[in-house]
């Protein structure tokens, strides 16, 4: 996570903790606007706390050290995400997250290259693999030994921008670029509409250094991260298979998870889901009737 390199063996639980915190600071910051793009948000905290307290080389107490790796947030809805992340971390004081997304705030519902910790400010989609690209060269110019990580969504693999930034990763060799796919399945109105699979042999045949992997497991996240680091001439590519709504079963169930809109009374029970989820997962405690098919 800090300055040290080659990064610590992982702590796998450690880990996956620190993913329940982040997907427990994501309600929260949903449950105070009463909406949110929680959906990708829980779903994708796996990814997030393994790079952020595992694989990149960054310092929390100085977001703009010259020599931190980068991380490129190309979907700028998953904002709440990184804020979430960025407390956890101690690089943004918890009490900043209740300004969220409201006036003046610097925690934006979607990220900006004001805001803390953002690189370049996202949402429109299709444009954070192609400054990724310009950020790796860069730096690769000014003698850099920094890494360029960059998340974008399954549905910006349906910009062409995406292939032709993939076209030039390739051709430069950025082997210190690392594309990371959330593949969650779903675009702005459900499931995604124009197939882009197989996803992996897409890349692949562009010339990355493809992996695809479940998205929701620690072990196999630090994994590809791990086999990510080869200078050996090619981009890598980690398409993620993760679930919308991970670790609350009502939102896992939802169709339409890309915004996410529920009664009052209802955040407080999917606090309490996440909970018995995680306390499930690390005690092998079993499910709470109450939790089940409500
Ligand atoms: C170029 C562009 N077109 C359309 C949009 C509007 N938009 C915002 S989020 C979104 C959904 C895209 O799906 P995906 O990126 O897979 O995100 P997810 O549903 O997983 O959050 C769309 C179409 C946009 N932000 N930028």
């Amino acid at each position: 996570m800090l300055r040290n390199h080659p990064p610590p063996s992982a702590d796998l639980e450690r880990l996956r903790a620190s993913a329940h915190a982040i997907r427990r600071s994501c309600i929260l910051l949903a449950t105070g606007k009463g909406q949110g793009y929680l959906g990708q948000a829980l779903g994708f905290a796996d990814v997030m706390a393994a790079l952020f307290f595992h694989e990149l080389r960054w310092d929390p107490r100085d977001l703009n050290w010259p020599e931190r790796d980068r991380f490129v947030l190309s979907t700028g809805h998953y904002a709440m995400l990184l804020w979430a992340t960025l407390a956890e971390a101690g690089a943004l004081a918890r009490e900043e997250l209740s300004t969220f997304a409201t006036d003046d705030s610097r925690l934006d519902m979607s990220a900006l290259d004001s805001s803390p910790g953002v690189e370049v400010t996202g949402g429109s989609l299709g444009h954070g693999l192609p400054v990724a690209i310009g950020m790796a060269l860069g730096l690769r110019l000014a003698g850099s030994e920094a890494r360029v990580f960059c998340e974008l969504s399954d549905g910006e693999c349906q910009e062409g921008s995406t292939w032709e930034a993939a076209l030039a990763a390739v051709t430069f060799g950025l082997d210190q670029l690392v594309a990371i796919v959330d593949a969650n399945g779903i675009q702005a109105d459900g499931t995604i509409v124009v197939t882009l699979e197989p996803l992996a042999e897409k890349w692949r045949a562009f010339g990355f250094d493809t992996q695809e992997i479940d998205g929701n497991d620690m072990a196999a996240i630090v994994s590809a991260l791990t086999r990510a680091r080869a200078r050996d001439g090619r981009p890598k590519a980690i398409i993620c298979r993760t679930l919308p709504g991970k670790g609350v079963p009502r939102l896992e169930r939802r169709e339409k998870a890309h915004f996410i809109r529920v009664e009052p009374d209802e955040w407080a029970v999917i606090l309490d889901e996440l909970e018995a989820t995680y306390a499930q997962s690390v005690r092998g405690t079993s499910y709470p009737e109450a939790f089940d098919g409500s």
